[in-house]
């Protein structure tokens, strides 16, 4: 859909004055040299604000809030700066190959060399290993015909399970923590429950910083509510304590003893909902044996706020508050991110997280619910729905059941047994395979894993070993510099596509502009380059990115995932509908499980709510005991480091560190240390600082502020030139395969 100007400013008066974040910036260009405005969503977080894209010509000059998607019209400052990274100096414009081997130059050539280079190595690699000898890297930034279409290439295409992609870096621990504990993936509830809840329980996300306008809500709903508290749980002050009633700071990596105690408390003093867990909920262990209630409470008897006080550090008091504060609540919702998921107990802090709702019944009603925040724009609709890991089919199937195999082949149109049944790399296991030439030649989409992955000392060796074809936009991507292949994408408005972000909603952005030089849709590079590489063509049957998106609505429909009823032509009008959505005529659903609310759930149901995702409707409540992070601090390295983002970065920094006004911000990265710390190693700010650990030594200023508590040392990792992720190791949880990048051991002193 596209605006005029006119009923662009009639929609927008009042959230264009709200603006206040994205205000200053958007000065610039002024809304009056604007011709058209197109409807889209940010390119960067995962809480997925509308944009407008404002056109004159053939240009796009300017970015504003949708004033008619969640975000009432509001954008962070990086989202309303989105108009300078388009046309960035160092656009790839032109099909890019290295003739020679690795160390070679890049040498533009044209399309049709560009893809018959990258497929000629993808036949070979298949005719002489097989098909697990190629692979597909993907992205949480990649719309969701380029992740469905990618799935489908190469597991039905090419027949193997090696797809993989960021999202195990990011989301894969909220992912099993929904499996387990409600046998479905994907939040219940959505960010109008900002609006009821009465209890803000944020642990282990950065909010403020990460989720800029989910935040503003926050604060805002608390502004208006006195009686709103806010509970965070970080073992860094950040800024979004500044909101907060209680900070609880703990030993990083101790969460699971902090949520166990305040079960503890709560079924303690009986603050629990009987009614709600004996009707809904079974108990488990980690072997998956059935427990008794009363068993739950014994294995808790280990927790006793006093104990949790000698594991974590939090003052038993506070314990017993917080579990007060959450549990008499009207309606809690708990909110956590890459502090929770980025650990090798992930998966169970995100189970932790959820016994807490289960045993109050702070779940299936307004405001109460526990909502696992995403990072990327699209790692929920592209990738987790689409099932484009390595374990995973499209609508919530697994590669390891017979059954879901069969029902994709059908839908596919390939003969049974097509889809291997066991399951391809994770990510740290696919870059392994890859030093050791048993994966060959990976396709990379929309990512920068040479930045990324974590223990890079030892992972840029499988990107130095295969055959590396990557799509990019920016030629300072870390990863181009292994590239064999690069082939230039159209960026974000040059093209079209869906995202679906947090709270299950997708929407549409719509084609802006033309794709900048010859650049193209990945959708039409993943197709071209698959038939060249052998892909029978009957797979790849589309003019376009909308007939990929037809199919997979389509194979939604009696799914779990049922979104039928979200048509293109749909969202080409709504600015976003949240899934499930069977009919055309279905509005979208806010509360998912609740009977007059899912569609999914039969309006005769017995129950007032129903969790259809597991066999008996009933969830599970598991007795997951605490156990220590994978390298913990020690005697030989008595600091424990820990990395993350700051408001005016995304990532890497190909595309924030083009805005002068982000780059000016934070122009390089730092160590941040406490004072206490600090004076006794005689560090002062600005000071260089060395962090060594088990795996590399590196030197950063200093900068010295109570954020992190004593013991505790914190880099961001959007610096190429600093890349915090060679100190790392690759620790992943057991279940998940998620990595530990928030925990790991260092010495710290300052430069001779
Ligand atoms: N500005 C900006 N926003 C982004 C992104 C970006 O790059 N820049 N990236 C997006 C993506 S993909 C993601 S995944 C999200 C990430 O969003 P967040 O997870 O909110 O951000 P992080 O900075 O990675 O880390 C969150 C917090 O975890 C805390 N933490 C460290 N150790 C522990 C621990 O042991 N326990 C607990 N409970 N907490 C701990 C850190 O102190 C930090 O405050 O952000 C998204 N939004
Ligand atoms: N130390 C540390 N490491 C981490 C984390 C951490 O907390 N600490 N977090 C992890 C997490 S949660 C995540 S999600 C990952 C993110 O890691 P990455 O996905 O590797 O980082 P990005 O910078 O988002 O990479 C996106 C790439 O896509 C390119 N790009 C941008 N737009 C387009 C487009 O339209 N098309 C194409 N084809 N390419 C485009 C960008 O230039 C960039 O190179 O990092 C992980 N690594
Ligand atoms: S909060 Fe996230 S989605 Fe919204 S404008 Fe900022 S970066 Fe974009
Ligand atoms: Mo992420």
């Amino acid at each position: 859909m596209t605006f005029s100007r006119r009923e662009f400013l009639k929609n927008s008066a009042a959230a264009v004055a709200l603006s206040a974040i994205g205000g200053p910036a958007l000065a610039a260009s002024g809304p009056q040299t604007a011709e058209k405005w197109v409807k889209g969503v940010c390119r960067y977080c995962g809480t997925g604000c509308g944009v407008l894209v404002g056109v004159k010509g053939d240009k796009a000059v300017e970015v504003r809030g949708d004033p008619n998607n969640h975000n009432a019209g509001l954008l962070c400052l990086k989202g309303s700066l989105l108009i300078p990274v388009i046309y960035a100096e160092d656009r790839i414009t032109e099909p890019l190959i290295r003739r020679g081997g690795k160390k070679s130059p890049l040498e533009k050539v044209t399309w049709d060399e560009a893809l018959e280079f990258a497929a000629s190595r993808f036949r070979e690699a298949i005719k002489s290993k097989g098909p697990d000898a190629v692979a597909y890297y993907g992205s949480g930034q990649a719309l969701t015909e380029e992740s469905y279409l990618a799935n489908k290439i190469w597991k039905a295409g090419f027949r193997t399970n090696n797809v993989d992609g960021n999202p195990r870096l990011c989301m894969a621990s909220a992912v099993a923590g929904y499996l387990t504990t409600f046998g479905k993936d994907e939040p219940m509830g959505t960010y109008n429950d900002f609006d009821s809840a009465t209890c803000f329980f944020i642990i282990g996300s950065n909010t403020s910083e990460a989720h800029p306008i989910l935040f503003e809500r926050i604060a805002k709903r608390k502004q208006s509510s006195p009686e709103v508290k806010v509970i965070v749980a970080d073992p860094r002050r950040t800024n979004t304590s500044r909101i907060a009633d209680m900070h609880i700071f703990f030993k990083p990596g101790t969460d699971l003893a902090l949520l166990n105690g305040m079960a503890h408390v709560i079924l303690r003093d009986e603050m629990d909902n009987n009614r709600f867990h004996q009707r809904y909920v079974i108990f488990m262990d980690n072997e998956g044996k059935p427990k008794t209630f009363e068993e739950y409470k014994a294995f808790l008897a280990d927790y006793t706020p006093a104990k949790v006080q000698e594991i974590t550090g939090v003052p038993a008091d506070t314990v017993e508050k917080a579990a007060k504060i959450f549990a008499e609540s009207s309606a809690s919702l708990s909110l956590w991110c890459m502090g929770i998921n980025q650990r090798t107990r992930g998966v169970w802090a995100n189970n932790l997280i959820h016994n807490l709702h289960l045993i109050t019944g702070h779940i299936g009603k307004k405001g109460a619910s526990p909502l696992s925040l995403t990072g990327q724009p699209n790692a929920c609709g592209g990738v987790r729905d689409t099932g484009s890991l390595a374990h995973l089919l499209p609508a919530g199937r697994m590669v390891a059941n017979e059954q879901h195999r069969k029902e994709m082949e059908k839908f596919w149109g390939v003969p049974e047994g097509t889809i291997q049944p066991k399951m391809g790399h994770h990510t740290v296991a696919l870059f392994e395979a890859m030093a050791k030439g048993d994966v060959q030649a990976v396709f990379i989409h929309c990512t920068n894993p040479a930045h990324t992955l974590p223990h890079l000392n030892k992972h840029t060796k499988g990107l130095e070993t295969a055959f590396v074809a990557m799509t990019e936009c920016f030629m300072d991507a870390e990863t181009v510099k292994y590239a064999d292949v690069v082939f230039p994408a159209a960026f974000w408005c040059e093209t079209e596509g869906v995202y679906g972000c947090t709270e299950r909603r997708y929407a549409l952005t719509e084609q802006a502009i033309k794709p900048m030089g010859n650049s193209r849709p990945v959708v039409q590079i993943l197709m071209d380059f698959a038939q060249k590489a052998g892909v029978d063509p009957k797979l790849i049957p589309y003019k376009n990115a909308a007939d990929i998106w037809e199919e997979w609505r389509t194979l939604s429909k009696g799914s779990p995932y049922d979104f039928y009823g979200i048509t293109r032509e749909r969202l080409k009008k709504a600015s976003g509908i949240k899934w499930p959505c069977p009919t055309e005529d279905h509005p979208g659903t806010n509360l998912r499980y609740v009977r007059g609310e899912d569609p999914l759930v039969p309006k005769d149901h017995p129950n007032p709510i129903s969790f259809y995702g597991r066999p008996d409707g009933k969830v599970v409540v598991y007795l997951r005991p605490h156990q220590p992070p994978f390298e913990p601090a020690d005697a030989d390295y008595p600091f424990v480091l820990t990395t993350g983002r700051v408001i005016d970065h995304w990532h890497t920094a190909t595309m924030t560190g083009k805005v002068p006004e982000l780059k000016k911000a934070y122009p390089s990265a730092y160590v941040e240390i406490n004072p206490q710390d600090a004076a006794k190693l005689n560090i002062r700010n600005g000071d260089q600082v060395v962090l060594e650990t088990k795996r590399d030594k590196m030197t950063f200023p200093a900068r010295v502020t109570d954020t992190c508590m004593p013991g505790l040392v914190f880099c961001p990792f959007f610096d190429k030139n600093k890349l915090v992720n060679r100190l790392f190791h690759d620790a992943t949880d057991a279940a998940s395969r998620e990595p530990e990048y928030k925990i790991c051991s260092t010495k710290v002193y300052k430069q001779a």
